[in-house]
């Protein structure tokens, strides 16, 4: 153990409920998310579990961030799934079967020996590695850390702001719902219309053998996500192939900005040069507020980029930019005014929903469709604290702190009555809570 323990009692309780989780979710090299529902190693969970994890074991965080960049394609994208070849294949559907990625991105350098999607998730990676270098950063220097991922990170910035600007405007994006990682959030109905399912009795659902169906994607959800990741394997995952999703996403583009600040601080550390970071970061927040803010709704909107135009729908993701340092002030005040409005109810819900309370698809307990979600509001933290609204910043951490253990870690909760919801158990729920404890 790394961190001295708690001494107050409730802070206690909630230490050790959380360090059970990381310890019983811990695989050796990396942490599943949840045993039963994700039994394996996920892109960004990883990042943000490495973060609450450093805070039991520096090493265990290092090596969790370490284990994910092993499994990086040769054109420098780092896959949502890297698969446990020992969890049997019909315990989490699409399964290593269905993606092929040694054999379909073989031609993109898809690693030989490990099997993994063929998609990305949000680029949190950076900025986890920087927050447990700083943690312990002569472990670090020893281990020779940063030196080991840096080449890896930029390999990895430069694979999203190059192949995946689709769009053309100098934002990354995204070609399925999963790479976002708000899988089912009302942002992607629109877009999603587009796509024809594959017949439902064509694969099987293995997350509902943990999860309630009303808490999880619909069959018509699921049948259009098959499609999208069937049409891009076969394309040998290519971004250059016609892609019938692509969409701009702020909560996506933002954290590659905080992370690309990180990269600069990573690559300065042993004296690099962080100017081409920062003036990355800097084109990045131009274009981010350009092409994705919504003056009319006083949040950033996702852009649709097969008709080229912003999606009405208000989701969380719209609130995240918060987190990036060189927003314009009145952008970040104005976003903190939309939080803290009736929508999305800052400081008056337990937590921040993950789509507007008000809007016409709003549901409390369907996963990405209004429920709150522990990432979500530890990013949202973090903004507030950035921009000077520490009042906000240490309501909704309190709030995180209650929550979180009352849900027995829960994967989401309803925002309105923070009753648990999804798994329990949930690795970056934990993880979080640990990191705002500390
Ligand atoms: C959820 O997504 C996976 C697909 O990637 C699924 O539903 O099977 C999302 O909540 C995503 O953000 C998260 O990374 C993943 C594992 O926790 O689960």
């Amino acid at each position: 153990l790394t961190a001295p323990v708690p001494t107050a009692a409730t802070d206690l309780t909630l230490w050790r409920g959380a360090a059970r989780v990381l310890l019983q979710n811990w695989r050796g090299d990396s942490t599943v998310p949840s045993p039963g529902l994700y039994p394996h190693q996920w892109s960004w969970d990883s990042a943000f579990i490495a973060i609450g994890l450093r805070h039991l074991s520096v090493r265990r965080a290092q090596r969790e961030l370490e284990t994910l960049p092993l499994a990086q394609w040769g054109d420098g994208r780092i896959p949502h799934i890297v698969f446990n070849p020992a969890v049997p294949l019909a315990a989490y559907f699409p399964s290593p079967d269905f993606w092929r990625s040694s054999r379909a991105g073989a031609a993109l350098g898809a690693p030989r020996h490990i099997e993994t999607s063929g998609i990305v998730q949000p680029p949190v990676h950076a900025l986890a590695t920087w927050l447990v270098h700083r943690f312990d950063p002569a472990l670090s220097r020893r281990r020779g850390f940063l030196e080991r991922l840096r080449p890896r990170l930029a390999a990895w910035h430069d694979y999203l702001t190059g192949q995946r600007d689709l769009g053309g405007g100098g934002l990354t994006a995204v070609v399925h719902p999963w790479e976002a990682g708000m899988d089912n959030s009302p942002a992607w109905d629109g877009p999603l219309s587009r796509v024809e399912p594959v017949p439902a009795a064509s694969y099987r659902r293995a997350d509902l053998d943990h999860g309630a169906s009303a808490e999880r994607p619909t069959d018509l959800d699921y049948g259009r996500y098959v499609r999208l990741a069937t049409d891009y394997r076969d394309a040998g995952y290519l971004d250059t192939a016609p892609l019938s999703f692509a969409v701009e996403d702020p909560c996506v583009n933002a954290l590659l900005i905080a992370s690309e600040h990180a990269l600069a601080d990573i690559t300065a550390e042993p004296g690099g040069d962080r100017a081409p970071h920062e003036r990355r970061a800097a084109r990045l927040t131009d274009a981010l507020v350009r092409r994705l803010w919504s003056p009319e709704e006083g949040m950033f909107l996702n852009r649709d980029l097969g008709p080229d135009r912003l999606v009405p729908a208000r989701s969380a993701a719209g609130l995240v930019p918060l987190l990036v340092p060189g927003l314009p002030a009145h952008v970040a005040d104005t976003l903190v005014r939309t939080a803290k409005g009736a929508s999305f109810g800052l400081g008056t819900l337990p937590l921040v929903p993950s789509y507007d309370l008000r809007g016409p698809d709003f549901d409390p307990s369907r996963y990405w469709r209004g429920p709150a979600w522990f990432n979500i509001n530890w990013l949202l933290e973090r903004g507030l604290r950035l921009h000077g609204y520490t009042g906000e910043a240490d309501g909704l951490r309190a709030s995180m702190l209650r929550e979180a253990g009352a849900s027995g870690f829960a994967e989401y909760v309803d925002p309105c009555t923070a009753e648990a919801r999804g798994t329990r158990s949930f690795g970056w729920t934990a993880a979080l809570g640990l990191d705002l404890l500390a």
